[in-house]
């Protein structure tokens, strides 16, 4: 046991319970179980934590109230913590970072191949393994960014080429599917911010833009109530009066021609109460309607969730944010 030298950089476990709002009882437990926090003891047997311990373990407590498990976060790192939440790591270096981005797009193209590998193998353990993986490492937005849009994208002209059946593509879909949605609901349990209600529009069978948009907002205090795909207007209209969502997020594909998307956007915003803010994005999104917001990137949706997240910003402005 290192000695303690200076007792002031030091707390007990009813001072750390108290700056972390983890309970004592729970401290010792971890310490048993996992061997963190790690303390040293006095003389007299009392525990004593490194003042340090406190950031790590506030991110742990967040962590835990988006629904991770104990084991899995109580010996995480300050930076696998952040990642985990899908925020930046903390000490990204910033020096030579032209060539540093270079050699991640290498790599990460070598990623998504290894997983196209994967998938003409049939191996959904090993592909949701990898999702997991670059998940933990990158964060949610450059796991959505930088991983799964490139793998639909390699997918779709795998596809074209005849390299890949529409049963790779199926079997993909799926995988990413459910990793997602596990994704999105684990991290939107206990929410109490702004409610987002999270749709396509009718005749949408596409669900990844929806499932992607519900893990960048599950990053947020939003709540989200999400309905899936293909919803009428009228549902979703009847859906926003009863649940008066602040937001409500949609997402359309390709396979909508401009002038149908147009017409049922337009539809729709004449029918849902003017407080409530509409956001659309993908392909197939109009980007001039009056009163919603065209969004073009995930990492500007992210953006504008925490900005209508601040609490004296109620009332934003409803624009194109391109
Ligand atoms: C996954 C997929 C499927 C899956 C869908 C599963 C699912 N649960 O959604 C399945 C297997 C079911 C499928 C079926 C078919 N597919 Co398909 N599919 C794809 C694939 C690989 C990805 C599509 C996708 O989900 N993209 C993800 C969305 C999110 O992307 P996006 O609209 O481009 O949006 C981007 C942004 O704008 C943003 N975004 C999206 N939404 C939002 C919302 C907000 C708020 C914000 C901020 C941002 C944002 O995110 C994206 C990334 O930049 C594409 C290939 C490709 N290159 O797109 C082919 C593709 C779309 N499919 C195609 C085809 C032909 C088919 C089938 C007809 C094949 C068949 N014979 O069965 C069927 C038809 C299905 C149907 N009923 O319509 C063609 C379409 C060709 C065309 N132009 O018409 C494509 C392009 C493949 C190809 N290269 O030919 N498909």
């Amino acid at each position: 046991m290192k000695s303690i030298n200076k007792l002031q950089d030091y707390l007990s476990i009813g001072e750390l319970s108290e700056m972390t709002g983890i309970g004592v009882h729970t401290l010792r437990v971890w310490e048993k179980r996992y061997g963190a926090p790690h303390s040293q003891r006095l003389p007299s047997g009392h525990r004593r934590y490194p003042k340090e311990e406190v950031p790590r373990l506030k991110a742990i407590a967040s962590a835990l109230e988006s629904g991770y498990r104990a084991s899995k976060v109580a010996t995480a790192t300050m930076e696998e913590l952040q990642s985990l939440m899908g925020l930046a790591p903390f000490n990204k270096p910033q020096s030579g970072a032209e060539l540093r981005k270079q050699d991640t797009l290498a790599s990460d193209k070598t990623v998504v191949e290894g997983w196209i590998q994967l998938i003409h193998a049939g191996k959904d353990d090993e592909l949701l393994n990898g999702f997991y993986e670059q998940f933990g490492r990158q964060g949610a937005i450059n796991f959505i960014c930088d991983f799964a849009v490139p793998l639909l994208e390699r997918i779709g002209n795998g596809w074209e080429t005849g390299e890949l059946s529409v049963t790779h593509e199926h079997f993909a879909s799926e995988c990413l599917v459910s990793f997602l949605s596990e994704k999105w609901r684990q991290m939107n349990v206990r929410k109490s911010g702004p409610l987002a209600l999270i749709t396509t529009l009718p005749g949408e069978s596409y669900s990844l833009g929806i499932l992607m948009c519900a893990v960048i907002t599950s990053l947020t205090n939003s709540k989200i109530m999400y309905l899936g795909v293909d919803n009428p207007i009228e549902e979703i209209v009847d859906a926003s009066e009863k649940y008066n969502p602040e937001l409500i997020v949609i997402s359309i594909s390709h396979k909508f021609d401009i002038v149908t998307s147009e017409k049922l956007t337009r539809q729709l915003r004449k029918k849902i109460d003017k407080d409530t803010s509409i956001v659309t994005g993908g392909k197939g999104s109009p980007c001039n309607i009056e009163g919603i917001s065209y969004i073009a990137s995930f990492q500007k949706y992210y953006n504008f969730l925490n900005e209508i997240n601040q609490p004296h910003k109620s009332n934003h402005s409803i624009e194109s944010v391109s």
